[in-house]
């Protein structure tokens, strides 16, 4: 069976979800193909930190009613290492603030929108290539139900994560790659407790880096440096508090407020950028084409604002046939890109023990660390980082 649209997307995370949806706000269709089921997209835990820009567009797209009901608005975040708390003040270095909501509540509003919408998502496809796309008539070839399908469009978009077909469909070379991998994971779990924190908390410890961030009144989220290679069996809960209690203990007695672990998982640390991030009428969004680590809270964000870019120049050109915005999408995301890139190492560098690190690293790190919370020109740059440059 073929079907014949302007935009085929590929990928049905926060990035090819919202692009479809702000697609269909201006009047352009779009179908959307997913190897998964919905049940799996709206269930998996990823980010929790959505810049204002991100609530913005969220809001002003219609989907943010329950965002603003059940999500948490935090002016600021606490830096902890030896053994003290210091606040960064968002509000008041850079008058903007964040807003801590599940990425799979994201994905669920976004979903309900799209189906409201009649929207054609195909869930649990299989097989699927990516045809003359560097020509005006590209085509994404897929199995449904056991049936081939084909998508005929005008455009194809790239929103399959970092595992995804579409960054192969631009070859070498063509397109660079630039990689880095970090010697540690994230060992990541939900709790059932109310909140230890009324903001995020990013520690600094001896035995490694630990994070305390939430989820709802009742479920929290916390995460702690394990090996990478590290496996969750490996991991008793007896063990998770008393590292979790040993890397967030300070000079005042804090200790984080335990409760039932009800899910653990173990999240691999990379940075990532392939550039160009289109090839004739084929775009990447999102992670398909860069990875950020968790230590920003970047990546859902920056997946949000190459969908904004994007959607301008569709928008433009099926308007009126001008070129120049398509022609400036890779440049204009890479440059964001690349500073959210630039973020998200230098947090991660601050905040972990490195494998091989010595003392003198290790006071290089406090020292950098007793900077960012004693200078404000410091503060300010972590701050305006962490809240999410302007668009520009
Ligand atoms: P996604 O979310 O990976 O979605 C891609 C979708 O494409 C599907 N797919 C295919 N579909 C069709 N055909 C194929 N061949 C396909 N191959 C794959 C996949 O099934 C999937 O549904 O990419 P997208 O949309 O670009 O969104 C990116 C974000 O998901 C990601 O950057 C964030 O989760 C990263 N991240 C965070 N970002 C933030 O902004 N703030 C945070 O606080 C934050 N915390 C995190 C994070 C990621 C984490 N993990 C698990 C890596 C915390 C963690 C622990
Ligand atoms: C989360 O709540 O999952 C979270 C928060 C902040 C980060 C990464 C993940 O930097």
């Amino acid at each position: 069976m073929t079907y014949r649209t302007q935009v085929g997307i590929i990928g049905a995370g926060p990035a090819g979800l919202l692009l479809s949806h702000l697609l269909h706000l201006q009047g352009i269709e779009s179908i959307v193909l997913e190897t998964r089921s919905r049940g799996d997209i709206e269930s998996t835990i990823r980010a929790g930190v959505l810049e204002q820009g991100t609530v913005e567009i969220l809001t002003e797209a219609g989907v943010g009613d329950r965002m603003k009901r059940e999500g948490f608005v935090h002016r600021g975040i606490h830096l902890r290492f030896n053994g003290r708390t210091h606040r960064i003040d968002f509000d008041e270095l850079t008058g903007r603030a964040i807003t801590v909501y599940a990425q799979h509540e994201v994905i669920k509003d976004l979903v309900q929108a799209r189906l409201k919408a009649g929207a054609t998502i195909f869930f649990g496809v299989e097989g699927v290539s990516v045809h003359g796309v560097e020509t005006a008539r590209p085509s994404i070839r897929f199995t449904h139900d056991g049936g081939e399908r084909v998508v005929e469009c005008d455009f194809v978009a790239g929103c399959d994560g970092f595992h995804g077909v579409c960054r192969a469909a631009i070859p070498s070379p063509v397109r660079k790659d630039y990689a880095h991998v970090y010697p540690f994971g994230w060992f990541g779990i939900l709790v059932e407790a109310p909140p230890s924190s009324d903001e995020l908390i990013y520690a600094l410890h001896e035995r490694g880096f630990a994070l305390v961030s939430t989820r709802s009144p009742t479920l929290q989220r916390m995460y702690l440096q394990c090996d990478p290679k590290d496996e969750v069996k490996n991991w008793s809960d007896d063990r998770i508090w008393t590292e979790l209690r040993a890397r967030l203990a300070t000079r005042d007695g804090w200790e984080p407020v335990e409760g039932r672990i009800v899910q653990k998982n173990i999240v691999a640390m990379r940075s990532f950028v392939a550039e160009p991030m289109r090839l004739g009428r084929l775009f990447l969004a999102g992670d398909a084409a860069h990875i950020v680590p968790p230590t920003g809270a970047k990546g859902l964000n920056l997946a949000v604002t190459d969908v904004r870019i994007l959607v301008s120049a569709l928008v433009d050109f099926f308007r009126t046939g001008r070129e120049e915005l398509l022609d400036e999408y890779s440049g204009k995301s890479l440059r964001r890109v690349w500073r959210a890139e630039h973020f998200s190492w230098w947090m991660t560098s601050m905040l972990h023990r490195f494998p091989d690190a010595d003392d003198f690293q290790h006071r290089l790190q406090i020292s950098q660390l007793d900077y960012v919370t004693s200078s404000r020109a410091a503060a300010q740059t972590l701050a305006e980082n962490y809240v999410g440059l302007p668009l520009s």
